[in-house]
Parts: C-alpha cells; sequence; structure tokens
C-alpha cells in the first residue's frame, strides 16, 4: 500500500517513519524544504527519543521519501496544526490547505484520514466538502475518516502502536475502510464511530484533563488561604479507592490540554461554563504565582530569585505554551529582583543566559520551582536552608 503523509511534525513524521517500518511505500509532505531536505538526509528536526532510529532506516529501506508535494497514493494522512487565533477561534487553513494540496492526486477507492484534532465538525464540512467540491464522490468511492491520535510527547512511537485508536468515517463504508488501515499496525484495538464523535472524544479527553488540572489548582489556592499543605492532601484524598487528583502547578502549558477545549467551548459556548471556568482557574495560575513572589520578594532590599524549570512540563525540552516562560517574563518586567535561570533540558536562550542549578541556588535568596524536573526532583531541604522555597510543583519534600 502507498501512503501520502501530509504535515511531518509531532505526529506526521513518527506515523510516516512507523509506517514506513511496517513495509508501507511512505510519501512525507511538508511545506518545509529545510524538513524535507533533513528528513531525506535521514535525520530528524524534532526531539523524540527513538525517532531517529526510525527514520534513518525507512529513508535508508527506501520505504520513507519526504517531498514538498503529494503523489497519487492508496491512504492520505492528514496531520497539519491546527492553531487557535487569540480570540479563541479555531484555526483551519492549514487542514483547507493541505485537503486541496491532495485534491489533484486522489484517485476512487482511496482513503483519506485527518489525524490533526479539530473542532466537530472538520472531517465533513472541512477535508470532504473540498474533495467534493473537486469533483470527488466521498458517498461513493472516496473514503474519508477521523483518527485522532493521544500519544504523549517522549513516549509517541510506544503509544502510536499501543495505544487504542478512536476511527470515525463520514460515512460507515469511510469508517470500515479506515479501521481497517489502522488495524493493519496498531496492536491497540480500532474502535469504530462517526466523524464527530471521534473528533468530539479527542477534545474530551483533553478537557476532562483540563477540568481535573483546574480543579487541582483551586484547591491549592484554598489549601495556601487555609494553611493547609496541598500535596498532603491530594495525596491523602487519593487514599480513596475512587478517588484520582490530578497534581496542582504553576499554569498549564503545551499546545494541547490548554487548547483542545477551546474548540469544545466554541462550539457551544452557551453549555461549557465548566470547561470555561476551568480554562480560567488554570490560566489564573501564573498570576497567583507571581503574587506570591511577590509577597516574599518584599521582604528583602533587592532579592535573588532562582527560577527552577522554562519547559511546559517535566522532563522536556518543549517551552511551547509554557507557564514557566510566562511568570518568569512577568517577573523580569516587575523587577522584583535578579532573575537567574536554569533550564537543564535547554543549551542556550535567546532572552536568559541559563545558569547551572548550583549557581542559581548559590545565589539565591528565594528559589521559585516552576517545573518538575527529575534534577530539581533530586534537591533535598537541606540544600536550601535560609532560602525561601515557592515549590509551584510538590517537587522538594
Ligand atoms: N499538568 C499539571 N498537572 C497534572 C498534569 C499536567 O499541571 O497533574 C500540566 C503539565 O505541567 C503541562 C500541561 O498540564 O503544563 C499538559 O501536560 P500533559 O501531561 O497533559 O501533557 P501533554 O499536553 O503533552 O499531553 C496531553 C495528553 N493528553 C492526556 O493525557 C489526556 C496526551 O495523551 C495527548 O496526546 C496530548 O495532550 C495531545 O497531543 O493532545
Amino acid at each position: 500500500k502507498s501512503i501520502c503523509v501530509i504535515g511531518l511534525g509531532y505526529i506526521g513524521l513518527p506515523t510516516a517513519s512507523l509506517l514506513g517500518t511496517k513495509g508501507f511505500d511512505v510519501l512525507g509532505v511538508d511545506v518545509s524544504e529545510k524538513v524535507v531536505n533533513t528528513i531525506n538526509e535521514g535525520k530528524i528536526h524534532i526531539v523524540e527519543p527513538d525517532l531517529d532510529i526510525l527514520v534513518k532506516s525507512s529513508v535508508n529501506a527506501g520505504n520513507l521519501k519526504a517531498s514538498l508535494t503529494p503523489r497519487e497514493s492508496d491512504v492520505f494522512v492528514l496531520a497539519v496544526p491546527t492553531p487557535f487565533r487569540d480570540n479563541h477561534e479555531p484555526d483551519l487553513h492549514y487542514i483547507e490547505e493541505a485537503t486541496k494540496a491532495i485534491c489533484p492526486y486522489v484517485k476512487p477507492g482511496n482513503l483519506v484520514i485527518l489525524e490533526s484534532t479539530s473542532p466537530v465538525g472538520t472531517t465533513d464540512t472541512t477535508v470532504a466538502r473540498i474533495l467534493r467540491e473537486h469533483g470527488h464522490d466521498t458517498e461513493k468511492d472516496v473514503f474519508v475518516a477521523h483518527c485522532p491520535e493521544r500519544v504523549l510527547p517522549g513516549r509517541i512511537l510506544v503509544e502510536l502502536v499501543e495505544n487504542d485508536r478512536i476511527v470515525g468515517g463520514i460515512n460507515p463504508q469511510s469508517t470500515n475502510c479506515a479501521a481497517e488501515f489502522y488495524r493493519s499496525f496498531v496492536r491497540g484495538e480500532v474502535l469504530e464511530t462517526n466523524a464527530v464523535t471521534a473528533e468530539l472524544t479527542k477534545l474530551t479527553e483533553n478537557a476532562f484533563r483540563d477540568v481535573n488540572i483546574a480543579f487541582a489548582n483551586e484547591m491549592s489556592l484554598i489549601c495556601d488561604k487555609l494553611g493547609v499543605n496541598i500535596w498532603d492532601l491530594i495525596r491523602l484524598a487519593n487514599r480513596h479507592p475512587r478517588v484520582n487528583i490530578l497534581q496542582p502547578g504553576p499554569g498549564v502549558g503545551g499546545h494541547c490540554i490548554a487548547v483542545d477545549p477551546w474548540f469544545i467551548i466554541a462550539s457551544d459556548r452557551e453549555n461549557s461554563g465548566l470547561l470555561q471556568a476551568a480554562r480560567n482557574v488554570n490560566d489564573f495560575k501564573p498570576t497567583w504565582v507571581i503574587e506570591k513572589v511577590r509577597e516574599k520578594a518584599a521582604k528583602f532590599k533587592h532579592p535573588t530569585i532562582a527560577c527552577l524549570g522554562l519547559a511546559f512540563k517535566a522532563d522536556v525540552d518543549d517551552l511551547r505554551e509554557s507557564p514557566a516562560v510566562k511568570i518568569v517574563n512577568e517577573l523580569r518586567k516587575q523587577e522584583l529582583g535578579d532573575i537567574v535561570v536554569c533550564e537543564p533540558n535547554v543549551k542556550k536562550h535567546p532572552e536568559y543566559d541559563l545558569v547551572s542549578l548550583d549557581e542559581a541556588l548559590s545565589s539565591a535568596d528565594i528559589v521559585l520551582l516552576l517545573v518538575d524536573h527529575r534534577e530539581f526532583k533530586a534537591l533535598k531541604a537541606s540544600d536550601l536552608n535560609e532560602k525561601i522555597l515557592i515549590d509551584t510543583r510538590g517537587a522538594i519534600r
């Protein structure tokens, strides 16, 4: 079978290279010439364990090539970004451009799959619509389905094969065709539904997580006021056999959990009060942390504030949409003290000169832990004596 994967990012490239090693004939398509050339040299442009090995072996075996333009294929997989505009309206132009790009190559009997996280209805009203506008019969002989990914960055290659997958077609024949395709390389269960249900399932998974994190964050504010240790509270409450409270943090980062609920809210603003409230709680947390720092800084004439971590979550090098970056930027702007920053997973940063953990701690009056990287969890309370610690992750016991 020949496959054409449009979009070679965090999802497209692992999917394309995995299919390449499974013996499919894969063409990966991207708009960036740099990405295309990097992959054709058997190298990669994103950080993900073992992905470089998979790309090298599928390129060397001749099963994976990269190009700026699509070609005729049995299966087309769209894995392009679905960003959000500031007014919280989804931006579907990448999906529209990708669909238009494949139209000249789609033939009767082909399968088109949208993997990008999308607002409810996108598979039919955007992808299938554009195919129909270009003369393809999506009721009779071109199959269109949505199959969202749920892989965890850092574990993508394992989860791409092991996770259960939800497959939803715009009609039953599309669902069947897509399910058969995924069953040829997924070891998890392939669960069949329709396209809108598959789209909303993905959004629901992440919205569920956002609401639960908001619950933890709200409890952390209440505990601070009541003088209760939030980390003990959650540890004790979770001993209940059916309670599983997630962890508070300095806010919610990344381009998934903080974004996907807005897709649901955009489709039903009237009924999504809880989802909006959760977004507001999580997006307020950085402000609350800065207030905490201001309170402690007031005790000093000109304190040195050591900020530990910039990434959006533990043990990754991804700073996109990171609450830690928001907080550090604001602390610098408010000139609450001398800011030193330690981020072990990033070599250089355009705005901050990063220092080692020892350097950060030695000069600090206030230590602000923003990310629970494994290096910081190794710290003991005795490493921080006489310093004021604000631990937004409960990383240091
Ligand atoms: N966070 C907390 N407290 C927690 C868990 C997370 O504050 O208890 C914060 C993290 O620090 C981070 C943000 O939330 O800033 C998101 O963290 P995450 O662990 O959810 O990581 P993501 O966004 O990389 O992955 C999520 C996963 N979705 C779910 O767990 C339901 C992943 O499976 C999805 O594939 C991914 O979103 C995605 O691409 O949608």
